[in-house]
């Protein structure tokens, strides 16, 4: 009989509405890099379910809306014990995606991808005036503030480009539907004192579509979920 291929890496790709960035980034997705890899997507009908398919990758296709939905469903489908999620929009480097799961052989937790240490780039970083940077490394240093103790200072906390366990990720009980996801899971991984790491990012330009995250709502949702999360025994 021939023996069962023990899968070790999940990558999940996330899409809505990517058919650009796919396009121009499937080529330089390692996929060798992982055993296993699936697509979950939210109700693209901009040609990316049909791309995706053609190529042969198995695509899972959310009923309700959010990141916060796919990263759930994502690891309920998956098999690996390491995750990975990668946003193919132009902003992440697939090249990284070795590099953090690199990381969690090393024994770490979560491995964040970061636009934010000695090395890193951010989008916004060709601009003099940087609103999104700059309410990312707040709300990054909130989250410090209040519940890293002793830990190693995380500084990108929101950052959907990262990797982790999966026995993390279930204990870590995550609730929220949408962008929140990313920052509930952080905090969450502070509070747990689970072991993270971050590796320094360089963040490219969106490729194509359109973004889904308006700044200003974003940013609003994301202070009343501090409020919540930080009302919330955990
Ligand atoms: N599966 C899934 N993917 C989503 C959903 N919402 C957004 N995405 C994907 O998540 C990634 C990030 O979303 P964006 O809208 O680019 O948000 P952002 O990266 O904060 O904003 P920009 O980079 O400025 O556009 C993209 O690849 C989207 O296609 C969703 O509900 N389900
Ligand atoms: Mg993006």
């Amino acid at each position: 009989m021939r023996k069962k291929k023990h899968i070790e890496t999940t990558l999940v790709i996330l899409t809505r509405n990517e058919i650009e960035g796919m396009r121009a980034l499937v080529g330089r997705i390692p996929f060798e890099a992982c055993d296993e890899h699936f697509v979950v997507d939210f109700e693209s009908d901009d040609g990316t379910v049909d791309f995706v398919r053609k190529r042969g990758i198995r695509i899972i296709r959310q009923e309700k809306p959010g990141r916060g939905e796919a990263f759930r469903l994502a690891s309920r489908e998956a098999q690996g014990k390491f995750l990975v999620f990668f946003s193919p929009d132009g902003n992440e480097d697939p090249a990284d995606i070795p590099k953090l799961l690199d990381k969690l052989r090393e024994g770490y937790d979560m491995v964040i991808a970061s636009r934010f240490l000695p090395g890193s780039r951010n989008e916004e970083d060709r601009f003099l005036v940087r609103p999104r940077a700059w309410a990312n490394r707040a709300f990054s240093f909130v989250a410090n503030l209040l519940w890293n103790r002793g830990g190693e200072y995380v500084s990108d906390t929101i950052n959907g480009y990262r990797a982790i366990r999966k026995s993390a990720f279930d204990k870590l009980q995550l609730t929220a539907q949408g962008y929140a996801i990313e920052y509930q899971m952080t905090i969450r991984a502070i509070r747990k004192g689970m072991r993270i790491a971050e590796i320094p990012t360089i963040e490219g330009q969106r490729i194509g579509g359109e973004s889904k995250a308006g700044s200003i709502p974003t940013g609003l949702r994301f202070l009343w979920f501090l409020l919540r999360e930080g009302l919330t025994r955990f």
